[in-house]
């Protein structure tokens, strides 16, 4: 476990950031002075929930710093369950983290990820580095195509594994934008990409929190089986809402999120 937090988020983002190349792009458009005042609202996990690397797994490394656990979220169609932590010092990023309900997926599947999890070293889970840590098995393209059938999510896991699949610019703290509208005008004109899955803003000011993000850059994998060239992990930009003077919503949208999972998606 890691026992500096700032020192974990600059890891998992120089991680994040060499298969995200957008991402420095980004934060030189949205923030002043070459983007170094961005401030990210949070970041994301994703996980299995077989229980040596469940999401109770990843959550001790934020417990461990002084993490709160901050609501559960559950996705039916996708069988997934997430939750968020935050930390009393504000200026940290929220994580939410989310596990692959792998015992609802057929055999097939299932033993995939199951041989996929089982070459995980049991130290590796608890190492100061497992949440930037990348894969920890062999998998070929032909299983990333078996698992893509029934799971973009298993999918994405099986190439990419322990890193941030997104940073979320917090909209609020930008200087040069105030409205997510303005932030998603200024991206398409530099040429983003967004996801559109339940249209360009998720949520509203009546839910509290809207949301986008970019669809994922793409990066090239060695798979056993040969390099393929496939989605990475995208940038996501957040705007919270006042539950009382001062103070912004905390939480996550399940109806919003569903959507922002998407923006890993082979399949448009
Ligand atoms: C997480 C998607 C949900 C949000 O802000 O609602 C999310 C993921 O893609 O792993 O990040
Ligand atoms: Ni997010």
């Amino acid at each position: 476990m890691h026992s500096n937090v700032n020192e974990l988020f600059d890891n998992m983002w120089s991680k994040y950031l060499t298969v995200t190349p957008s991402a420095q792009k980004i934060h030189a458009l949205l923030g002043e002075d070459n983007g170094k005042d961005v401030i990210n609202d949070h970041i994301a996990l994703r996980t299995f929930n077989i229980a040596k690397v469940n999401l109770d797994k990843l959550a001790q490394h934020l417990l461990a710093l002084g993490y709160k656990d901050g609501g559960d979220y559950d996705f039916e169609a996708k069988k997934l369950k997430a939750k968020h932590f935050e930390h009393e010092d504000e200026t940290l990023p929220k994580v939410f983290i989310s596990e692959l309900l792998v015992e609802e997926f057929s055999e097939q599947t299932q033993a995939i990820i199951r041989n996929m999890v089982d070459q995980i070293d049991e130290d590796a889970v608890t190492a100061d580095n497992f949440l930037y840590s990348g894969t920890h098995w062999q998998v070929s393209h032909q299983d990333y195509l078996t698992l893509l059938e029934e799971s973009e999510y298993a999918a994405w896991m099986s190439a990419w594994g322990y890193i941030p699949n997104h940073f979320t610019v917090s909209v609020n703290q930008l200087t040069k934008y105030e409205t997510l509208e303005s932030v998603n005008e200024a991206l398409k004109e530099a040429g983003f990409v967004l996801n559109t899955s339940g249209g360009e803003i998720k949520g509203s000011p009546e839910v509290l929190l809207e949301q986008s993000s970019t669809m994922a850059d793409k990066a090239t994998v060695q798979f056993s089986d040969g390099a393929h060239t496939i989605p990475s992990c995208f940038y996501e930009f957040a705007r919270r809402y006042e539950i009382a003077p001062g103070k912004l919503y905390s939480g996550f949208v399940a109806a919003s999120a569903d959507k922002i999972f998407e923006s890993t998606n082979v399949k448009g």
